[in-house]
């Protein structure tokens, strides 16, 4: 399944078989074509666990008519035809998309993925990183046959009002045919209900505003994160056509003076950064994994978690929706230079993963903030316009939550004063010697000089990293456990006993596979920094996060 509950009652819809046919094109592939599960990355597979190149996905489809097909996520570019003949094209791992076949004939069709990993000319995110470029379709694929004019969206904003919540929503529907369209569109949630009149001309989309008055509804909140059902359905002549169900919450999350406030109480963050990635089925994390990590890391006593460094699966932020778990959502860039920015690609593929994340996320109660750009060249004119741009651009995309970015601890940054919540990497014993608590007030005297002083601070990443298994019994050695846990220690308490912190995001959860390039700065060709390592095998730095955390 695509989300955690029926997305469609009306419309039909059903996932994509998971067996598909993978042929490989480029060296060190498979020498003959096999039967592989999607989703999946083909480094899965033994013989493919350092294979970059191309590889080929197809299989059969019994259907006919207009048939929108919807891949949760291929890594990291992807070339859809049905048939031979061309259906979508999408770059980008970590954000869905649809291919629409309209008018076939009812019958046996051909689906064939073509996906590539190469690194190139025409990729300005997906570099080699300290995280891994993986191959594949590593979300769910959908096929749906609808009619004519159907529902491509319904974002749904809660508003507190006077007299409790109103549910603000804007639906879309689009109409393939060439004649204009006339129905109506019916949005539901709990006992309310309104109908809006849906006219469009010919091949038209379009959104309909309307406004539900919910004063009776349970606000979500870590502590009871209540969801309700939203449906839309779309009829014509008085008969439905088609649906649209996802789940909302109610909330209201807000900055005042150097405050987070969600539902008018301030946040304390205690949370983690998590790549998606787990183990040998590397970025297609199965289900149970996504519940699992979300358990562990409650266990431990966090109450967020940040998605670095790119949109995640919509399953995990369902699960997060359902267990009261805070999200900061981002789309994807990690640590890129003002030279790797100017690239002439780079704007538009950061725009379009951030477009993307937000037209397909938005509803998830538990995102309470956005963020782009991680680490990116904040220090120069045209590194800060870029800042400039796409925070200017997920605030005009979602007006209901604050924007941030988390920055490189480094002199000279720029876009501080344009931030609704400023956000900083630091890694005091760790990369450099030195109190914790010099460390942040080195770093907030920066923000002060640079116009950001007055605005709330995250430390969106600090950490120390530690090879599992890895002994020194008088923790002085560097990648030991136990030094670890001593680093984590002192980090975690400087940053905690600061009332005027928001709090903080570990760096992280689990131990990721980094690119063959970065090996030499990476022991185990890892990123060695989770509390938990790539199969969630505790290192001794659980029970002191454990500790630190819960005691707060
Ligand atoms: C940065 C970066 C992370 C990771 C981390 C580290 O802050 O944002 O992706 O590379 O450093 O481990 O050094």
């Amino acid at each position: 399944m695509e989300r955690l509950f029926h997305t469609h009652v009306i419309r039909k819809s059903q996932t994509c078989g998971p067996m598909w046919t993978l042929t490989t094109l480029d060296p060190g592939g498979l020498p003959r074509p096999e039967k592989v599960l999607v989703p999946g990355v083909w480094e899965s597979h033994p013989a493919l666990r350092r294979y970059r190149g191309r590889g080929v996905y197809e299989q059969e489809i019994v259907c006919g008519g207009n048939v929108r097909f919807w891949f949760g996520g291929v890594s990291f570019r992807a070339c859809v035809l049905l048939d031979g003949a061309l259906l979508a094209e999408h770059y980008g791992a970590y954000t869905g998309f649809e291919a629409l076949a309209a008018g076939l004939p009812q019958g046996r069709h051909c689906l064939r993925v073509e996906v590539d990993n190469r690194f190139g000319e025409d990729s300005a995110l997906h570099i080699p990183n300290d995280y891994y470029a993986y191959g594949g379709i590593h979300r769910p694929v959908l096929w749906e046959e609808v009619g004519d004019a159907y529902i491509t969206r319904c974002d749904v904003t809660p508003v507190l009002t006077d007299g409790g919540w109103t549910a603000r929503a804007e639906i879309t529907v689009r109409n393939l045919s060439e004649s204009p369209f006339s129905g109506a569109v019916t949005l539901r949630i709990a006992d309310s209900l309104e109908e809006v009149k849906v006219t469009l001309g010919g091949q038209e989309s379009r959104a309909f505003a309307c406004a539900l008055r919910c004063g009776q509804a349970r606000s979500w909140s870590p502590e009871d994160p209540a969801l309700y059902e939203a449906e839309a359905v779309l009829s014509a002549g008085g008969k439905p056509v088609d649906d649209w169900i996802d789940r909302i919450g109610f909330r209201e999350v807000r900055v005042e003076g150097r405050q987070i406030l969600l539902n008018g109480a301030p946040l304390r963050l205690r949370g983690f950064n998590r790549h998606e990635e787990s183990g040998s089925f590397g970025l297609a994390v199965p289900v149970e994994a996504m519940m699992r990590d979300i358990q562990l890391m409650r266990e431990m006593g966090a109450n967020c978690v940040r998605t670095s460094h790119y949109p995640n699966d919509p399953r995990f932020l369902d699960f997060c929706d359902e267990m009261g778990m805070l999200v900061w959502e981002e789309s994807h860039a990690r640590g890129l230079s003002e030279e790797q920015m100017r690239h002439p690609l780079f704007m538009e593929q950061v725009r379009q993963s951030t477009r993307e994340m937000v037209a397909q996320h938005r509803n998830h109660p538990s995102v309470f903030i956005w963020g782009c750009l991680n680490e990116c060249a904040d220090d120069t004119a045209y590194g800060a316009a870029c800042y400039a741009e796409i925070l200017a651009l997920l605030r005009g995309l979602d007006p209901s939550r604050p924007v941030t970015a988390a920055l490189l601890e480094r002199p000279g940054g720029r876009v501080y004063a344009q931030m609704d919540v400023v956000s900083i990497n630091i890694y005091p014993k760790w990369y450099y010697d030195g109190p914790v608590e010099e460390a942040i007030a080195r770093k907030r005297r920066e923000i002060c000089e640079q116009g950001g002083g007055d605005k709330p601070l995250i430390i969106s990443e600090i950490g120390a990293g530690a090879i599992y298994g890895c002994h020194d019994p008088l923790g002085e050695a560097k990648w030991s456990e136990e030094r670890q846990c001593e680093i984590l220690r002192e980090q975690i308490t400087a940053v905690l006993d600061q009332p005027d912190l928001c709090g903080l995001f570990l760096w992280q959860f689990a131990d990721v596979r980094v690119a063959d390039e970065w090996a030499m700065k990476r022991p185990r060709t890892c990123n060695n920094k989770g509390v938990v390592d790539e199969y969630r095998r505790p290192k001794m730095a659980y029970r002191t996060v454990q500790e630190l955390f819960r005691g707060r």
